[in-house]
């Protein structure tokens, strides 16, 4: 792995360039990585500017950490304070780590004081001449519906926005984004930091304040369900899908497998995946439950079983799905318009399948346990 930008020039909130993982609260990183670039004819050997391109050689999929890592603060002389009215959230609905984002919005009520955003749902070329393809607004109001102009900024793109956040940005231009009105650039783009944000910073101005996800006592034990669950069913459906070899691809789906047979044990006993409680982990797993039969049964290959045959996890992904706010931040219509429309190398075709189109509205059975929620 070897570094591939530059480093801060131009708008001094430039991303600099740094190699590691974990969150930390007030800098901001570009890691970088060389990849095979499948797909442009470059022949191998350049940044992954989509996440069709970040293959190793060996056929494995490996995702790039994202870029902008500030950190909002409630704290005196912050470069990023806590204000209403001052931030705006571009995401798709496509996107699994967008919607955990706008899920957070809705479950704290911050709605009125963070502006909202939603581009169309499948990638188009960005740049007249180039090969890049990506997320797009739409030039009117009732081109795509469900998706919006950019109120802020009036880009045509997402890419733009990060064009204009850093003159020298050389990455993916992924959503969410989580845009400063004020500085004119992004706060963040990574969604675990933007959803940790939500919960936190701003229970001054949410209607929302007594929602915690995020609660003290249960932080180790949230922590640890996330890595896995993220590594095998979150980013392991990608690892399905993405993968161009047939090693890395059984041992994602074995992966994948494994841990959803362990959430539907875990299931059986309590509630939500960390207790009685609902809590970060459960807006995390729901985001990718919601699109499994839909679209990763298929797209991705994660086909060895369905979420409908799983009677626990199938009763939790309605049950959170019920929870007040999240059924708005599914738009199934723009989650298979997406998936099926942007991965040529995938589905070359464009095909949308025609089902199943699950109504998770439907009763659930998961009231047999107590709820703290
Ligand atoms: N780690 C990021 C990942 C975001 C991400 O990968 N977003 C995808 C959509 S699901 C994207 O925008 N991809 C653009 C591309 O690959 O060009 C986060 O969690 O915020």
């Amino acid at each position: 792995m070897r570094c591939a930008a530059a480093g801060a020039k131009g708008n001094p909130l430039s991303p600099i360039l740094l190699f590691r993982s974990s969150s930390s609260n007030s800098s901001i990183r570009i890691v970088s990585r060389r990849f095979m670039m499948s797909g442009t004819g470059s022949g191998g050997g350049g940044v992954a500017k989509t996440a069709l391109q970040e293959m190793s050689t060996d056929g494995e999929f490996k995702r790039t950490e994202s870029s902008f890592r500030h950190w909002i603060s409630n704290q005196e002389g912050a470069q990023f304070p806590a204000l209403a009215g001052r931030y705006h959230l571009y995401i798709s609905y496509a996107c699994p780590w967008a919607s955990r984002c706008y899920a957070f919005l809705k479950l704290k009520g911050l709605e009125d004081a963070i502006g909202l955003t939603v581009v169309k749902p499948k990638w188009e070329r960005t740049k007249e001449g180039e090969d890049h393809f990506g997320w797009v607004f739409p030039v009117s109001e009732d081109e795509e519906p469900g998706a919006q102009l950019d109120p802020i900024n009036g880009a045509r793109t997402v890419r733009e926005l990060y064009e204009i956040a850093s003159s020298n940005y050389s990455a993916k231009y992924t959503v969410p984004v989580l845009w400063d009105k004020q500085k004119k650039t992004i706060v963040n783009n990574e969604s675990a930091e933007i959803t940790r944000m939500f919960n936190n910073v701003f229970n001054h101005i949410a209607k929302h304040p007594e929602v915690d996800l995020y609660p003290e006592e249960l932080r180790s034990k949230i922590d640890e369900v996330n890595g896995w669950v993220y590594h095998a069913i979150n980013n392991g459906v990608y690892r399905c899908g993405f993968a161009t070899k047939q090693k890395p691809y059984e041992e994602a789906a074995k992966e994948l497998f494994d841990a959803l047979d362990r959430c539907e044990k875990i299931l059986a006993n309590q509630r939500y995946m960390c207790g009685n409680r609902l809590t970060e982990s459960d807006i995390r797993l729901f985001v990718t439950l919601i699109r499994f039969d839909e679209v990763y049964v298929v797209h991705f290959k994660c086909n060895k079983k369905m979420l409908r045959e799983y009677p626990n996890l199938f009763n939790y992904t309605k049950d959170i799905y019920q929870v007040p706010g999240i059924a708005e931040t599914v738009n199934m219509y723009h989650i298979k318009k997406h998936y099926y429309g942007s991965h040529p190398s995938i589905n070359p075709y464009g095909i949308i399948p025609v089902g199943p189109y699950i109504d998770f509205s439907t009763p659930h059975d998961r009231e047999r346990f107590k709820s703290a929620f």
